[in-house]
């Protein structure tokens, strides 16, 4: 029975069985199910290579990790941190003179170039490495924003085990993650009690840095989950999202008073340091040194700057920002830096040498690693954009980063492909028509369902309150107008708020206030009757985040079982005839697969693909969806 299947397991027996052992592993699915592993991966594999990949060249070779010395533990900013404890670790880094270095790679680097599509099992190849070779980093942003949505709904793995399983590898180093205030890592805010369990399970498995920002600078949704975060001992980064141009005297919205308030504001709540987002990359050179100035007079908190290369002026940004005293920014291995994704950490650490700034790093372990991602991006090719330079026209259209690289496909997707420039213009003028708001996830979205619409249905800033009363606005549009994201600095502009609305009334308070509590109780109930398991509450808050996803996710692991432990190079394009892989299911259990015939379709559309398991001859049935 499942109770002794449990008791048995090693994890229980080793006394280890906290909350951990109860995810949604393998083991749990296996327990009541008749079919074995091998028989599922054959099918998830057969799947693939019949239904997406369909026998493309593997032209790249599964890239190697850098090899490291295992029994050498190198001391990192965590360990630190712990020593200190917060006070005492903030003044260390407000005192000290070298700039602090925060790598991206395994966050906003990849969300930025290829769709957040980097795997859990090629991060953690590469983990060691990282643990001991960038030992010198502030921290590793590696968590949040669309991580978590991505793993379920296209990796088809668990975010938490991510978490988990790197902060095993890398215990030296502080690990940072990018949460979107009450949006948690989804697009809508969420009930109160989802919030808090989502932050304090982040900090029990690993998460040392929450960086808090909501996607309308509005503070209101920020105060719970900040406080919640301090609450947990980790530290927090209040954030100040970049908008506009601070130089510009025309633009009166957004100016260095709006941002020093804002971050006086934050301050006041505790937060240990002031975050800049800068997610769209329109932060120009002068301007960071004009903000970061004003901000180092006027808060005391450390200062950490994030911003996007996508106009090429990133390192500029950083190296001002550096010299009017910014304590911490953001950067990316160099092979997954640029564009879109941050500005190169190797260019920044060589600009920096020997100058009062120099960020003290040891670039010749990061060059491997730079490899390792180099030759990993080979096998991501099909989710890179096709953009080859950096744009300055961002600072015209200011789109966050990772939607600039996703708008093109998704413009295509929607049969709009020849009307890409007039979708970016149409963004710029629903931003004015909106109100001019801070853009980024969610709010960006509403700006960019609303530019795609108003291409869609012919709609201008001078015709949308009249047409606009005989269509529906896309769901984002009417939930930003009805506040249920927050309110914008300024406010609503009240003419379309009335077209958009058809009669209802807008909330004009905090959304958390209104959504009731999920009862916690009941999800759990539901998700052990339908999928067989005994829940814990990291699943309950995936339920939470994200329903439809997580269900569709359970039923995956169900129908193929735990498909994360294979390559990528087979998880994205299976296998060739005659290619074989290897699998460890779990540690010391490899099990050997060879794609061995493809039979033509049948009249039922099904082919029958024989394999070789460890040797032995099967034949699974897929179905030809093409
Ligand atoms: C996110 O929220 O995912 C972002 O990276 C916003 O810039
Ligand atoms: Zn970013």
């Amino acid at each position: 029975g499942f109770l002794v299947n449990v008791l048995n397991h090693p994890d229980f027996v080793d006394g280890k069985c906290d909350t951990k052992f109860v995810d949604e592993t393998e083991e749990l699915f296996e327990i009541r199910e008749g079919k074995d592993r091998g028989t599922k991966l054959l099918q998830f594999i057969g799947n693939v290579t019949i239904n997406e990949a369909k026998q493309v060249k593997k032209d790249f070779d599964m890239p190697k990790a850098p090899k490291v010395d295992e029994s050498i533990m190198m001391e990192g900013s965590r360990d630190l941190f712990k020593k200190l404890g917060t006070k005492k670790f903030m003044e260390y880094v407000k005192d000290e003179k070298k700039l602090f270095i925060t790598d991206t790679t395994m966050r906003d680097a990849h969300q930025s170039l290829f769709a957040t599509r980097v795997r859990t099992n090629d991060l953690l190849k590469v983990s060691k490495a990282v643990s001991h070779n960038m030992n010198d980093l502030f921290s590793l942003e590696m968590w949040g924003g669309a991580t978590y949505d991505v793993a379920y709904r296209f990796l088809k793995e668990s975010p938490w085990l991510r978490l988990e399983k790197l902060r095993e590898n890398i215990p030296n180093v502080m690990f940072q993650m990018l949460l979107r205030a009450s949006n948690a890592v989804g697009y809508k805010n969420y009930p109160d009690n989802v919030l808090k369990e989502f932050i304090k399970e982040s900090s029990n498995k690993g998460i040392d840095i929450f960086r808090i920002f909501d996607s309308l600078n509005w503070i209101e949704n920020m105060r719970l989950p900040i406080y919640e975060a301090l609450n947990t001992g980790s530290l927090v980064e209040g954030t100040i999202c970049y908008s506009g141009d601070i130089l510009d005297p025309t633009k009166t919205k957004y100016t260095t008073k709006y941002y020093v308030n804002m971050a006086k504001e934050l301050e006041k709540m505790g937060v240990n340091m002031i975050a800049i987002k800068d997610m769209a990359g329109l932060l120009k050179p002068y301007a960071a040194y004009e903000l970061v100035k004003a901000l180092k007079e006027e808060v005391g908190v450390p200062i950490h700057l994030h911003t996007h290369d996508t106009s090429g002026n990133g390192l500029s940004t950083l190296l001002m920002a550096s010299q009017a005293g910014v304590d911490i920014v953001d950067t990316a291995v160099e092979s997954m830096a640029g564009l879109t994704s941050q500005p190169s950490m190797n260019s920044l650490v060589e600009a920096l040498k020997n100058t009062g700034r120099d960020t003290k790093i040891d670039l010749e372990g990061i060059y491997q690693i730079g490899e390792y991602y180099r030759d990993l991006r080979k096998v991501y090719s099909k989710f890179e954009s096709d953009l080859k330079t950096s744009s300055a026209e961002i600072y015209k259209y200011e789109i966050p980063g990772g939607q600039y690289t996703n708008l093109k496909p998704q413009v295509e997707s929607l049969g709009l492909g020849n009307k890409f420039k007039e979708v970016k213009d149409n963004y710029k003028e629903a931003n004015e028509i909106l109100g001019d708001i801070i853009k980024v996830t969610p709010s960006s979205k509403v700006v960019g369902d609303l530019s795609i619409f108003m291409t869609k249905n012919g709609l201008n800033k001078e015709n949308i309150a009249t047409k606009g009363e005989e269509v529906s606005f896309p769901d984002s549009v009417v939930d930003y107008f009805r506040g249920m994201i927050g309110q914008p600095e300024g406010g609503f502009p009240k003419d379309l708020q009335k077209v958009v609305l058809k009669g209802e009334e807008p909330i004009g308070v905090r959304p958390g206030e209104l959504l009731e509590d999920v009862d916690f109780d009941e999800i759990e109930k539901m998700l052990d009757e339908k999928f067989n398991m005994k829940t814990n509450m990291r699943n309950i808050i995936s339920y939470c985040l994200y329903p439809k996803v997580y269900e569709e996710y359970l039923s995956h692991l169900k129908e193929y079982n735990d498909v994360s432990k294979l390559e990528s190079d087979v998880f994205f394009h299976g296998l060739n005839k005659g290619e074989e892989c290897e699998v460890e299911i779990e540690p010391g259990k490899v099990l050997t697969i060879k794609l061995v015939e493809i039979a033509d379709a049948k009249e039922d559309g099904k082919r029958t693909l024989t394999f070789e398991l460890n040797g032995m001859r099967r034949e699974v049935e897929i179905e030809d969806k093409n």
